[in-house]
């Protein structure tokens, strides 16, 4: 079997194990377990400038290659370019989009110097997988240092119609570099189409034909043991007396504008304002852990969600009941599960997504005799998937405290079938189907495309 290389803008960190490890490594566990590996991206330290050879680190057959980044490099490629310009062109909000060519220059020459970082690590045989969109230019870096290997592609985000895209000042380019590699993953077959489009637009058709939709899922059966371990434990009794046979509503999701967290909120404002019967029998928990808190529009958004929480527990509470708890630490995953358990209703209302794990973590989290309700958001990539969730529009506040007082006086039996519904899929097509999904069309695409 050939020697698989997965780069990634952030490499999990060798010592890091289990609970900690970060959500690519969970995904990719099947794979890497199979075969000898390597993981290659940024180390996560900065440095004056950018190094050019890679510090190594081996751990039985996974080799861990990582490279400093500059400061200003670093700053450019990452908070720059990858998260204030392509993050938010890639959601659909191109007035959130800033560009600037500093930032761009940055992104390339980052994406050149692990190119050619990585070139002279590369055994005849390799095949190397590139993930998301810190790294769309890598593969025709790779092309430019000689490399004739399998690359394979995939981008864990939407990918927008073109006339959005190509709003993006060298858009055009960035499609181009995309035709380098030799499978172009995407998570749904919208993204598939709008790729496509985009591909034959920036004069490349004959990359059409390489790119396709590769649903991500989720470990369901660890996920789901998790889950039944912790609702037994203690912290998650300790939490169910603290609730005092209230219900209970949970959100879970990284704070990011895309999450739709500001509208989630106000939905949930309406339901008290609307739906009476559920003050003091309903409490909703927010967890939503600081993500990117270095750039401008993170930080802002974190103070419109904390002036939203103290504006519905201010109107709301009573001594005895606080509506809405929200934190923005992380929990650990194992608790997260064991609390999802708990939870009658999931509510995961992102604005735009490339999939959402976290709606299918919840549905492996349930107790199949007595299921929650999933609330989901139409332009989550996970929706077509996930039929059996209450599906709405999350600009809406209306929908959404219609849909949760929906799922809040929802029958037993239509839980458990609309729960019924999702476990099979969710299970099915988990992180190993995915994994071996991809390897395999990469595996049997055509022989690599000459440099
Ligand atoms: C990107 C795409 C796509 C969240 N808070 C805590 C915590 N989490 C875990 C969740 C879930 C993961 O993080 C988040 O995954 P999502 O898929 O929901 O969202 P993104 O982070 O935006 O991921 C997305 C994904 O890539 C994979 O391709 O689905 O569309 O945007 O696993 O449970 N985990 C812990 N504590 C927390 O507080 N331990």
């Amino acid at each position: 079997m050939s020697r698989l290389v997965i780069v990634a803008n952030r490499v999990p960190n060798p010592r890091d194990r289990g609970a900690t490890a970060g959500g690519l490594a969970v995904a990719l566990k099947d794979a890497l377990a199979r075969r000898e590996a390597m993981w290659f991206g940024w180390s996560g330290h900065t440095a004056e400038a950018t190094a050019t050879t890679p510090t190594l680190a081996t751990r039985g057959r996974l080799t861990y290659a990582t490279l400093d980044l500059g400061r200003e490099d670093y700053r450019r490629y990452y908070q720059g370019f990858a998260n204030a310009s392509l993050w938010p062109t890639l959601h659909y909000r191109l007035g959130l989009s800033q560009f600037s060519r500093e930032d761009y220059a940055g992104y390339r020459t980052v994406n050149a110097a692990f190119a050619v970082a990585l070139a002279p690590l590369l055994r005849p045989d390799d095949m190397v997988w590139a993930h998301d969109f810190h790294v769309i230019p890598l593969g025709a870096e790779l092309r430019r240092q000689g490399v004739r290997h399998r690359l394979g592609f995939f981008l864990h985000v939407p990918f927008p119609p073109h006339a959005l895209f190509c709003a993006l000042p060298r858009g055009e380019e960035l499609i181009a570099d995309l035709a380098a590699y030799d499978v172009i993953g995407v998570q749904t077959e919208d993204d598939a189409t709008h790729l496509r489009a985009g591909l034959v637009a920036a004069g490349h058709a004959e990359a059409a034909a390489r790119v396709a939709a590769f649903p991500i899922g989720i470990e369901a059966e660890s996920f789901t043991r998790a889950a039944e371990k912790a609702a037994a434990g203690a912290e998650t009794a300790r939490f169910r007396q603290s609730l005092v046979g209230r219900t209970l509503v949970m959100g879970v999701d990284r704070l990011d504008y895309t999450k739709g967290l500001p509208h989630r909120f106000a939905g949930y404002a309406k339901l008290l304002a609307r739906f009476k019967s559920h003050h003091q029998q309903v409490t909703y928990l927010q967890v939503a852990p600081v993500s990117r808190g270095d750039v401008a529009q993170y930080r802002s958004l974190r103070r419109e969600l904390d002036e939203w929480a103290g504006r519905i527990n201010g109107q709301y509470a009573d001594p005895d009941w606080m509506p809405l708890r929200y934190m923005t630490r992380a929990v650990a995953r194992n608790t997260l599960a064991g609390f999802m358990r708990l939870a009658r209703v999931g509510l995961v209302t992102p604005l735009r997504d490339g999939m959402n794990l976290v709606a299918k973590e919840y549905v492996a989290a349930q107790n199949p005799e007595d299921p929650g309700v999933l609330v989901l958001s139409r332009f989550a990539g996970a929706a077509p998937q996930l039929d059996g969730a209450l599906l709405l529009n999350p600009l809406d506040p209306d929908e959404i405290a219609e849909a949760l007082d929906a799922a809040l006086t929802m029958p037993l039996e239509e839980r458990v079938a609309r729960w019924r519904s999702m476990e099979g899929p969710v299970r099915e097509a988990g992180a190993k189907a995915w994994c071996r999904d991809f390897l395999s069309t990469l595996e049997g695409s055509p022989a690599a495309i000459a440099a």
